[in-house]
């Protein structure tokens, strides 16, 4: 399995699964162009999305992060990383992993391209859109000030779907986590994990984590 990671993006998250799990993989890693900042467009020819992550394991050509962290945990994972149906905290593991690309990514991605907009700070759907990112935010800081990861008690994958939405993200829309003191607990917690760090420095070795 190769897994293409774009620099500084939502691939982060295959490449620090692969690690967690510890499978053999092989990485390319692809550099944005410097201008637009968009993938390369070797990058682009691998999917017809032309967007990060994208894996290939031999005649397969998967992108979406979902799919793939599914797929990945689904053939390799044993168990590991996911709650079973008949786990206490099996309904709050789907809800955390979904609400990570389907709510909360999305929240950030809309913010970044209204302020390349310049947009004066009342304009009402820019205070719409921060209000619903700002409602996201709290909703994570009331939930890691209950519990060590999203799921509940044990580390799983929707951990792995949140942590660039919180970290790398906010090199393209910088946002102050300072009023969320139980997400920067957290990050601290996910920094101290020897496979997100392997992964980070392996994928993004000049960068260091956007941990703080
Ligand atoms: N929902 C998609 C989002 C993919 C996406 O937007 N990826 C960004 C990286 S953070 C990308 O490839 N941007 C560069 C480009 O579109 O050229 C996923 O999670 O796979």
């Amino acid at each position: 399995m190769i897994v293409h990671h774009l620099g500084k993006s939502q691939s982060e998250r295959i490449v620090w699964l692969c690690e967690e799990l510890g499978i053999p993989y092989d990485l390319r890693v692809y550099d944005r162009d410097p201008v637009t900042r968009l993938a390369p467009p070797q990058y682009k020819a691998l999917h017809p999305m032309g967007a990060a992550p994208v894996i290939t394991d031999g005649d397969l050509v998967l992108a979406e992060s979902g799919a793939i962290i599914e797929y990945i945990v689904a053939k390799h994972g044993k168990g590991r990383l996911t709650l079973a149906p008949d786990h206490p905290d099996f309904a709050q593991f789907l809800f955390w992993f979904h609400f990570a690309n389907g709510t909360l990514q999305p929240a950030t991605g809309r913010n970044m391209i209204l302020s390349r907009l310049k947009l004066p700070d009342d304009n009402p759907i820019l205070r719409a859109m921060k209000g619903r990112l700002d409602l996201a935010l709290g909703l994570v800081e009331a939930r890691l000030a209950r519990s060590a990861f999203l799921a509940g008690s044990e580390f799983t994958t929707a951990d792995i779907m949140i942590v660039f939405t919180l970290t790398t993200m906010r090199l393209f829309l910088p946002f102050d986590l300072a009023p969320y003191p139980a997400i920067l607990a957290y990050l601290q917690r996910i920094g101290g994990r020897p496979a997100y760090r392997r992964a980070m420095h392996k994928g993004d070795p000049d960068m260091a984590p956007l941990l703080t």
